[in-house]
């Protein structure tokens, strides 16, 4: 009786064990995921210093459709059109730690405007309220100038007129303005890995005066990256901000 209860304990200790061994690699198989975007939790903050993040936003502006020079997939097909945005609760405090920082680009001499107009706090659709950098990918990158904890990213490529998509969104944070230290891939909807940061996950969107919302959910950084290769508004392949914001607290 006693050697068939020790026969019977060693089973259940190995099927244990083996159990284990199968859920480790598994985890460790997904980890493993090309270019998955991460969208950590907000840690150590409760419910009661939560408040609805409030993102002024642009006027409305026209909707063209359909109009398409280049072809997209993997297109989310709820872009906000004119409905509002579910609220995004947010530590009291967080605020724009963007507007009036310094910005630069991998395109020195914008075609249209000026650099400093991705963080001058203006996104009006209006002529002369937006930068065009060159064709193909191109970056523009914020200096926070400290460390934050991101909660939010706003991106506004076009406020003229709603409905172009732009391609190879890719948003990073990092603590260097190379991008090697502590690098974070926040989005990536570059489908081919044209941009080589790995098959982008995320979907393509249509542009609205909503802006796109990205919710890093605390993450620390103080470079905040953002990368586009045209859009399908025109044939080339010509990039443009009107304005990012990152809402965020000092990490101290
Ligand atoms: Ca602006
Ligand atoms: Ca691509």
């Amino acid at each position: 009786m006693k050697t068939s209860i020790t026969k019977l304990t060693v089973v259940i200790v190995a099927i244990v064990a083996v159990t284990a061994c199968i859920r480790h690699f598994k985890s460790d198989s997904s980890t493993v995921e090309i270019a998955r975007s991460i969208k950590p939790a907000i840690h150590n903050t409760t419910i009661s210093e939560m408040i609805p993040l409030d993102i002024n936003l642009p006027k409305p502006m026209l909707f063209t459709e359909p109009f398409s020079m280049r072809p997209v997939q993997n297109l989310q097909e709820d872009y906000r059109y004119d409905k509002p945005r579910e609220p995004l609760l947010v530590p009291v405090g967080t605020k724009n730690i963007a507007l009036g920082k310094p910005v630069f680009s991998s395109d020195n001499e914008p075609i249209i405007g000026r650099i400093e107009m991705v963080t001058d706090g203006r996104k009006e659709g209006v002529e002369g309220n937006y930068v065009e950098l060159h064709p193909g990918l191109q970056s523009v990158t914020i200096d926070l100038l400290e460390t934050y904890k991101i909660y939010a990213i706003v991106i506004w490529h076009n406020t003229r007129y709603a409905g172009p998509v732009y391609f190879d969104v890719v948003v990073q944070v990092a603590d260097d303005p190379d991008f090697i230290t502590n690098l974070r891939t926040l989005f990536n909807n570059d489908i081919d890995n044209s941009a080589g940061f790995g098959i982008g996950k995320d979907k393509h969107y249509r542009e609205t005066w909503h802006g796109k919302l990205i919710e890093p959910g605390g993450s620390r950084a103080r470079y905040v990256r953002l990368y586009s290769n045209g859009s399908n508004a025109n044939e080339y392949y010509l990039n443009h901000y009107v304005e990012v914001e990152v809402y965020g607290k000092p990490a101290k």
